[in-house]
């Protein structure tokens, strides 16, 4: 491996973790971010904007508390391969990503109000996909490390296409609002989700090519811009307000006609 590529970094807490500096980083976006939408978010009364902002706060919330546990090297843990390679898995990742991805699933689901059918079927299929990537990164031998990977990633496209389809199909009922800033989040979680996988693959996790300290800095940037930038879109669109504090065009022209 690159020996720069491995050092990238700085050992904050002197415990030979160069990456501790990302995740320090890390640490410090989410709660930023987390702050910044409570501050935006307080005296909001509109029913339907508070249930957005409820659901976009957890979700840097808990990332912080993902970010600090992996910065003091608790959400680590050490994997002994078959050929004897140790190698260092933050696997406090994992429990983020299984809860807040169904979160932002959850926001986009709103925004194009699907049944819950459909809802539980992408939280579902979406915890599918983290919880197989988990289940790699602890796996001991490469074969097994990269057909989980593969199932992890055959779940990813199925919630991918959901989006793409169900979601996209039941937002254009929608109004004009609503459906641009659906369309903008949709393509930010295509581009920003479809990275993580190849991450992965290329990562430690898989071949090895980008060592930890470049891996987690990559991480880093993905995770703040797919939970903060995402709420900071989501958060400033009046698409989020309830019907009442943003008539529809129809529900416009309605009053107008009554008066
Ligand atoms: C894993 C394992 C390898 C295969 C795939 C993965 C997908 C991860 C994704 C994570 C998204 C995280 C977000 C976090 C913060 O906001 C688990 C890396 C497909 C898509 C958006």
């Amino acid at each position: 491996m690159d020996p720069i590529a491995l050092q990238a970094g700085y050992d904050l807490l002197g415990d030979g973790r160069p990456e501790t500096l990302w995740l320090g980083i890390g640490t410090l976006m989410m709660l930023i971010g987390t702050f910044y939408f409570i501050v935006k978010g307080w005296g909001v009364t509109d029913k339907e904007a508070r249930e957005y902002y409820a659901i976009t706060i957890l979700v840097p919330g808990i990332a912080s508390a993902a970010y600090l546990s992996m910065f003091f090297g608790i959400g680590l843990t050490e994997v002994e391969l078959v050929g004897g390679e140790v190698l260092d898995i933050y696997y406090a990742r994992y429990a983020d990503w299984l809860f807040t991805t169904p979160l932002l699933l959850l926001d986009l689901a709103l925004l194009a109000k699907v049944d819950r059918v459909t809802i539980g079927t992408l939280v579902g299929v979406d915890a599918l996909m983290i919880v197989t990537g988990l289940i790699g990164a602890l796996s001991k031998t490469p074969l097994a490390r990269y057909t989980w990977w593969l199932f992890s990633t055959i779940a990813f496209l199925f919630v991918l296409y959901y989006l793409l389809t169900s979601l996209r199909s039941a937002a254009k009922q929608r109004s004009a609002e609503v459906q641009s800033t659906f369309n903008t989040l949709t393509a930010l979680v295509a581009v920003l989700w479809t990275a993580y996988p190849i991450l992965w693959i290329v990562g430690t996790e898989g071949a090895g090519v980008v060592g930890l300290g470049i891996e987690t800095l990559a991480f880093m940037i993905l995770d703040v811009t797919a939970k903060v930038g995402f709420g900071f879109v989501l958060l400033r669109s009046r698409a989020i307000l309830g019907d009442t504090e943003a008539p529809e065009p129809s529900a416009g022209a309605d009053a107008q006609a009554a008066d």
